[in-house]
């Protein structure tokens, strides 16, 4: 039997092959269906009149400049404008290709996504915004646009805002409610953790184009911020990109991180955040909960510790201990021992620093915690020659 190959084919395979040797895609079948489904968008699209939006308006009426001026204005409103979102809005499906914030044409749509919010909303957004790291280190411009395609979903108890091996869809950033992480492992689900009332979830399968890595379930009633994919990969990925550019060499120089391997240290910097003190300004306060881990990138900071007293009561009383300068950690102790703060941290001249927020610290820096456990007795002997046996750290 002959057959003769379609004009077209070996064009099209030529091309899906192309692809998979360039993105390297962890199932191709799934490569396949996004690929070719993406290529039929594309040839139906360019096959509809070349009609742009600016046409559908009637020129005849008038040339003049400001109906022209407002025309404009009502086009930039309509592309705005983006039509009431859902955390529903599940991806269909997603390839695994590795992750090149250069190669992400596919999510690269210039598109503004805007969703209109009254002033208490935008107060609302931006306090809850205002510690998160991701967002620490855009211009300020990107972090407008990020709070403007941000969009408020509400929670009820016992919710799944994720639900681990989904595809991604948003990135959310906590306004208010308490959120357990919970890891399904050899079919036994174990929470490993919780957010109370701050921080956000939902940015390793957006980063890293994989299955959800955990559940987030709402313990109670809530409040989120959701940005959805499209959106996140435009500002924030690509932001990561200049990132890794900026700190790259620093974090390599870093004596704790010198032990994981560099896609290990990569990793850290997309999550870090970049944090600036002036001369005297209170980092930690000792007795404080714990929800982050710094690196000194420049300056330098004091840590004081307030004693106790023979009787128990803590002293007015602060001691400078010890110094941290460029490369030097500090805050891994109470997120080592699951206890307060032990001491205050002060900037020492103007100081910057890297934020690594406690979910990270526990998911990239694990394995450095045996490094991080054996200079706590350095401490431990520390604390015994500046205050005998008066004190502790275990509050
Ligand atoms: P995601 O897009 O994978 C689930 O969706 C989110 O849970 C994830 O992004 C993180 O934002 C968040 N391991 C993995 N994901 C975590 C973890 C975590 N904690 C929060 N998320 N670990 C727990 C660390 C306290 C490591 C467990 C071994
Ligand atoms: P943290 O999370 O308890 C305060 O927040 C941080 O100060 C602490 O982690 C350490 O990273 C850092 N004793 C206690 N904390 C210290 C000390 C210290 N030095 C740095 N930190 N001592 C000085 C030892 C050289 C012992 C005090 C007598």
């Amino acid at each position: 039997m002959s057959a003769s190959v379609p004009a077209g084919l070996t064009e099209l395979l030529k091309g899906y092959t192309l692809e998979v040797l360039r993105r390297r895609p962890a199932d191709l079948l799934e490569f396949a269906v996004l690929y070719f489904t993406r290529l039929r968008e594309q040839r139906s699209s360019s096959r509809r009149s070349p009609v742009t939006r600016g046409e559908a308006f009637d020129r005849s009426s008038s040339g003049g400049e400001d109906e022209e001026e407002q025309r404009r204005e009502e086009e930039e409103e309509e592309e705005e404008v983006a039509p009431p979102p859902s955390k529903c809005n599940r991806r269909v499906s997603v390839c695994a290709e590795a992750y090149n914030p250069d190669e992400d044409e596919d999510e690269g749509s210039d598109q503004r996504v805007v969703h209109p919010k009254t002033d208490a909303q935008r107060q609302r957004l931006q306090e809850a915004c205002r510690d998160i790291l991701l967002f620490k280190t855009l211009e300020q411009d990107q972090f407008a646009e990020v709070l403007d395609s941000m969009f408020e979903v509400l929670v009820k108890p016992g919710e799944c805002i994720i639900n681990q091996g989904d595809d991604g869809d948003n990135f959310y950033v906590i306004e208010r409610g308490v959120f357990e992480i919970v890891i399904q492992k050899d079919g036994v689900s174990r929470c490993v953790g919780c957010y109370d009332h701050k921080g956000s979830f939902g940015e390793l399968a957006l980063m890293y184009n994989t299955p959800r890595a955990a559940t987030i379930r709402a313990s109670q009633e809530g409040a989120l911020w959701a940005l959805d994919r499209a959106t996140f990969h435009r500002l924030i990925v690509k932001n990561n990109a200049k990132k890794r550019k900026m700190y790259e060499t620093f974090i390599e120089s870093a004596p704790l991180l010198k032990s994981l391997q560099l896609s290990e240290r990569m990793k850290i910097v997309d999550v870090v955040g970049m944090k600036t003190f002036s001369d005297g300004e209170l980092i930690i306060r000792q007795g404080d909960s714990a929800d982050c881990f710094y690196i000194v990138e420049s300056g330098e900071v004091k840590i004081m510790i307030r004693s106790k007293t023979q009787a128990g009561q803590r002293s007015q009383r602060e001691v400078e201990v010890a110094r941290c300068s460029r490369g030097q950690y500090f805050g891994e102790l109470a997120l080592v021992t699951n206890k307060p703060r032990a001491a205050s941290v002060y900037a020492a001249g103007e100081t910057k620093c890297l934020v690594i927020d406690v979910q990270a610290f526990e998911r990239l820096l694990g394995s450095c915690k045996e490094i991080l456990k054996r200079n706590i007795h350095q401490y431990e002997q520390q604390l015994l020659a500046v205050f005998g046996s008066s004190v502790d750290l275990k509050h």
